[in-house]
Order: structure tokens, then C-alpha cells, then sequence
């Protein structure tokens, strides 16, 4: 890695449509938060809906960001955004029309009421852990903790790789 400056992973999904426009909203205003830079974007992926498995498909993607923020005020813009995009909070592990999950931090570990870093459940998905891999290669601070959940994932949902953005479904 060029920067020394710790990296920051957010995984991305929504399973209500419109689903591409939705990502491609919620990367934009990500892109564009005065306090964040976003350096790195995984392919999409289109997975298995996870925890309840009586919805639609989700389309998942990770990104590696860094930022000025902290964590919490972090988590309030990610907010801000899913609200901006019509998330509504109605069944827990069920269909939204948008989701950002902070899912590791450099090598930070915390726990408060409303966060915790890494994601309490970033070790048991592989629409989590396959995405963050691809882009934390170079990572010294994620990569190895990502390698060790890989090492340790039961997780058996499958996620299929999106070769071109433009060709999917909403
Ligand atoms: N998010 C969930 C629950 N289940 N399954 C998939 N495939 N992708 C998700 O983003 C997802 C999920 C809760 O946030
Ligand atoms: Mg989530
Ligand atoms: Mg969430």
C-alpha cells in the first residue's frame, strides 16, 4: 500500500429495486462526502440472500475507503445516505432497498450500542468476506485478518461475480 493511512471497508447491498441504480446512488454519495475518499471498488456480485432466505437476491460490493472521520460520525453519514435512498427499517435481516455496513477499520477492534468493527458478521458470509478480499490485497492492516476469516468461513450461500454492471436486472 502506498498510504500508510488505515483503510476503512464498507459492504454494500440492496435486494428491492431499482437495485443497480441504488448501489450506483448510494457510491455516488459516497464519492462525493466532503470528509471521504474512496479508493477502491470491488466487482459486484449478485448473492444469495443470507439469514432469511425468503427474499430476492441481493447485489453486493465492497469498497475501501479512507477518511478524516471517526467512526461514529462515519456510521451517521452511511445513515444519512440509506435514508436519502428510501431505507426503510422493517424486517430484521430482510429486503432492503439499500444497506451500508462498516466491516473493518485498519486494524481497529470496537464495540459501543451502535458499532462494532470488524462487523460482528463479516467472519460467517461470503457475500462479505469474497468482495472485501479482492480489494484488500495490499492491505497489511485487513488483508490478514480477512485471510483468517476466509480460513475459518462455514459459509455455504453462493455468490455469482458480475462481469458487466450494465447488463443486470433491476
Ligand atoms: N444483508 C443482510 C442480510 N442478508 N444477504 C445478502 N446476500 N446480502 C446482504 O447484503 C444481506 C443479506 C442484512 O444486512
Ligand atoms: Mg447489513
Ligand atoms: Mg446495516
Amino acid at each position: 500500500m502506498v498510504s500508510d493511512q488505515e483503510r476503512v471497508y464498507l459492504s454494500i447491498g440492496s435486494n428491492m429495486p431499482p437495485r443497480v441504480q441504488n448501489i450506483q446512488q448510494a457510491l455516488a454519495m459516497l464519492r462525493a462526502l466532503p470528509d471521504v475518499n474512496v479508493c477502491d471498488e470491488s466487482h459486484w456480485y449478485e448473492t444469495e440472500p443470507w439469514g432469511n432466505r425468503e427474499q430476492p437476491n441481493f447485489y453486493n460490493v465492497s469498497v475501501a475507503l479512507t477518511t478524516t472521520l471517526s467512526p461514529d460520525d462515519l456510521l451517521a453519514a452511511l445513515h444519512t445516505i440509506e435514508q436519502a435512498l428510501h431505507r426503510e427499517r422493517l424486517v430484521h435481516w430482510g429486503p432492503r432497498t439499500i444497506d451500508l455496513d462498516i466491516i473493518f477499520w485498519g486494524a481497529r477492534r470496537m464495540q459501543t450500542d451502535t458499532l462494532t468493527i470488524p462487523h460482528v458478521q463479516a467472519g460467517n458470509r461470503n457475500f462479505v468476506l469474497l468482495p472485501t478480499e479482492e480489494i484488500t490485497q495490499n492491505d497489511s492492516l485487513v488483508g490478514p485478518q480477512v485471510q483468517a476469516l476466509l480460513a475459518a468461513n462455514q459459509d455455504q450461500s453462493w455468490i455469482k461475480k458480475v462481469r458487466n454492471v450494465s447488463e443486470l436486472d433491476d
